[in-house]
């Protein structure tokens, strides 16, 4: 535990640790610099405010404060509040002897995160390829992004981010119907002596055996989700990633490879 004994406290319900000061320390930032960029700016409509990243002109250096310097010190809070928060889980974890599973699943959402502003721009060397910081601002910016290569739905890493991200809400969706019929089963319309009976884990092995003929299990789904889940971010962040440093044409134009095979001809 960093810090020993000195942040080993809660405040109500919380714990602090030394990675809840920090988190405080760079979420109070950022969100000042975030207030600040709103104040220069020409709207307080919350839905239009947009902090925008430096002008491609300024490659890897710093920029002005109003012109996208407010945008890299954010990103520095940002990353920095992101970063403590799930170190704060992470010292939650060792006091509580429980596995690092949800750091660990935290941890590649922020990976995703600085793909897109810190590990993407760098690549391709400039700042000013990071998206902006505005609810409807980040939109455009995933559009414009997507049509610099023509057909995004062509990448095929967004093809398996996405299939992976549609996986997972199936089998959350699956697995908390399943839970939710057997632990709150409501009236038994067929079978009245089972008349609003929990059922144990038996039952919901039983009925994917007979619905599918596998069951993988109360241990085994949950793997299975958080599987299904960190591959849905990690492949949004491979997609992005190559998106520009690894591939610079259209993306329906990668899938000439096929049609360049030797033996077409
Ligand atoms: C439900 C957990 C709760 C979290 C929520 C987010 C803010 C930011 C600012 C505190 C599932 C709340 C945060 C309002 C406030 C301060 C200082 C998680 C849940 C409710 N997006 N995005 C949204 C972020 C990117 C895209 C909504 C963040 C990329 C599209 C919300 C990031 C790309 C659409 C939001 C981020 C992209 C959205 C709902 C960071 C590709 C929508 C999010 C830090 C990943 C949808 C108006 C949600 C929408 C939406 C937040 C990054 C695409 C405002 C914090 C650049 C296409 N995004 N986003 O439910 O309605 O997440 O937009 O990376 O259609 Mg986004
Ligand atoms: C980055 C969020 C991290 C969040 C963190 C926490 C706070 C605290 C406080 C609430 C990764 C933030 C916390 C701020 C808040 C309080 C109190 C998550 C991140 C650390 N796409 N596309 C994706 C689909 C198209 C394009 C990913 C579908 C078009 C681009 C996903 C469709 C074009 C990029 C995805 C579709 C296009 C993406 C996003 C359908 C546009 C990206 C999920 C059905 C014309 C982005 C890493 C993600 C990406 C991305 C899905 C369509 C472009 C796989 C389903 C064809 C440019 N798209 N897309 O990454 O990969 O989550 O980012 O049409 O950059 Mg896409």
């Amino acid at each position: 535990m960093i810090g020993g004994d000195l942040f080993d406290f809660w405040v109500g319900p919380f714990y602090v640790g030394f990675f809840g000061v920090t988190t405080v320390f760079f979420t109070v930032i950022g969100v000042a610099l975030i207030v600040y960029g709103a104040a220069l700016g020409p709207t307080w409509n919350i839905w239009r405010i947009s902090i925008a990243p430096p002008d491609l002109s300024y490659g890897l250096y710093m920029a002005p404060l109003a012109e996208g310097g407010l945008w890299q010190i954010i990103t520095i809070c940002a990353t920095g509040a992101f970063v403590s928060w799930a170190l704060r889980e992470v010292e939650i974890c060792r006091k509580l002897g429980i596995g690092y599973h949800v750091p660990v699943a935290f941890g590649v959402a922020i990976f995703a995160y600085v793909t897109l502003v810190v590990f993407r721009p760098l690549l391709l060397g400039a700042w000013g390829h990071g998206f902006p910081y505005g609810i409807f601002s980040h939109l455009d910016w995933v559009s414009n992004v997507g049509y610099q290569y023509l057909h995004f739905h062509y990448n095929p890493a967004h093809m398996l981010a996405i299939s992976f991200f549609f996986t997972t809400t199936l089998a959350l969706a699956m697995h908390g119907g399943l839970v939710l019929s057997a632990a709150n089963p409501g009236r038994s319309r067929t079978d009245s002596r089972q008349q609003g009976t929990v059922k144990t884990p038996e039952w919901e092995d039983t009925f994917f055996r007979d619905v599918v003929g596998y069951s993988i299990g109360t241990l085994g789904i949950h793997r299975l989700g958080l599987l299904l889940a960190l591959n849905a971010a990690f492949w949004s962040a491979v997609c992005i990633v190559i998106s520009g440093p690894f591939w610079t044409k259209g993306w329906p134009q990668w899938w000439n490879w096929w049609l360049d095979l030797p033996f077409w001809s």
